[in-house]
Order: structure tokens, then sequence, then C-alpha cells
């Protein structure tokens, strides 16, 4: 079964930094459903966790150039 989980993100200055998170995290084998706001900051990922797990995903969002302030 799948998991879904919430994390705030930094480092968003414009309305494209959202679609770039989506984008590259979408791509990740076990990603089933990614979106992010920039007006809140978040982000919430549904992801089979035989796949991938969560630090993967954080991972891939510190390599798209943002940081994780929580994650919840
Ligand atoms: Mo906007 Mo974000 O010019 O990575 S896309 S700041």
């Amino acid at each position: 079964s799948v998991k879904t989980q919430q994390m705030q993100v930094g480092g968003m200055d414009c309305g494209s930094c959202a679609a770039k998170i989506e984008a590259g995290v979408q791509k990740i084998p076990g990603v089933a459903e990614i979106s992010v706001s920039v007006a809140t900051k978040r982000l919430s990922v549904t992801y089979d966790p035989k796949q991938v797990n969560e630090q993967e995903i954080r991972d891939r969002v510190i390599s798209l150039g943002f940081t994780i302030i929580s994650p919840k």
C-alpha cells in the first residue's frame, strides 16, 4: 500500500520552483503523486514504500536546489 507524507520546503522563490520539484520528484520510481504549493511551501507526496523511502525523496528535493525545513 502507498504512503502519503508531507514536508515543508525552503528556497522556493517563484512559482516555477514548485513545478521543478514536482517534475524532479515524479521521476523517482515508486512516486505515485507529488504536489507542491509555493504559497504554503508544503510538499505532499504519495509513494510506494517498497520502491522508495522518504529520505530518497528528501535527497531529491535537496539535489534540485531546495531545503527541507521540517519533515511534517
Ligand atoms: Mo524561479 Mo525557482 O526563477 O528554482 S524556478 S526561483
